[in-house]
């Protein structure tokens, strides 16, 4: 297996694909993605354009869909959810397919929609995507962070970092064979220096200021718990999961 990580959907390779594709939004999307399945959410389908997602989502049982909206961390007006992994409880979730658009974690979703395997993971799900990922041998990873609007993200690279350590521990490869690129040495370098006060790193990150700002500690303090979910979103055609 060679792993290869991308920061942003910008720096990733238009050119080839890989037979494996991990989008990482750790703050919020993808771990919103995950705690929407384990609440027993029917699927996720994710969009980059508003109204996109609300005309697909009027063919849709009102009881059947939740549409979820976030635009600069905030809920989008009219919609039923903002971005917020706490908001979707079992009694909110279950059941239902939710449509979601959020500034960048679909973004990383649709720039590898055509990987044969695409998954969406965060810290809540690691151990699940890990074990995934090693269940299907594929020779090629990557990993894509979502960053924030082009740009780099901390919490993404350290999530990407997570994963790239559990597959270094579990397939016992040495570290130069299983990096594909200088990202993964970096991300993991990352994730070893603050795996034990992930909370704290958010703290540091642009992204995890800005939800500071929006009052969004318990948010926080909730994607930076570790392997908490047996859930994974797997793409089953493109844009949904
Ligand atoms: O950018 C995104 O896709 C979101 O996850 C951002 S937020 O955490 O909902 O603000």
């Amino acid at each position: 297996m060679k792993l290869f990580i991308y920061h942003t959907p910008e720096l990733t390779p238009t050119d080839r694909i890989p037979d494996c594709a991990i989008a990482v939004d750790v703050l919020r999307a993808t771990t919103t993605m995950a705690t929407v399945l384990a609440a027993g959410g029917e699927a996720i389908q994710v969009f980059s354009d508003l109204d996109k997602l609300l005309q697909v989502s009027e063919k849709w049982a009102a009881d059947k869909r939740l549409r979820a909206g976030e635009r600069g961390g905030g809920k989008v007006e009219g919609f039923d959810l903002g971005n917020s992994p706490l908001d979707c409880t079992k009694e909110r979730v279950a059941g239902r397919r939710l449509f979601i658009s959020t500034t960048n974690g679909t973004r990383a979703l649709q720039c590898i929609q055509s990987a044969p395997t695409v998954l969406a993971a965060a810290f809540v799900n690691r151990a699940a995507a890990v074990q995934y990922v090693l269940s299907q041998q594929p020779e090629i990873v990557w990993i894509v962070g979502s960053g924030w609007e082009g740009s780099y993200s901390l919490e993404d690279t350290a999530c990407a970092g997570a994963i790239a350590h559990s597959l270094l521990q579990k397939t016992n490869l040495p570290l130069e064979e299983l990096a594909g690129n200088d990202e993964v040495v970096g991300a993991i370098a990352l994730y070893e220096q603050w795996q034990d006060k992930l909370v704290e790193l958010f703290h540091q990150a642009s992204h995890g200021k800005r939800l500071l700002r929006l009052d969004c500690h318990e948010d926080i303090k909730y994607c930076a718990q570790m392997d908490i979910l047996d859930a994974l979103p797997i793409q089953t055609e493109p844009g949904v999961l």
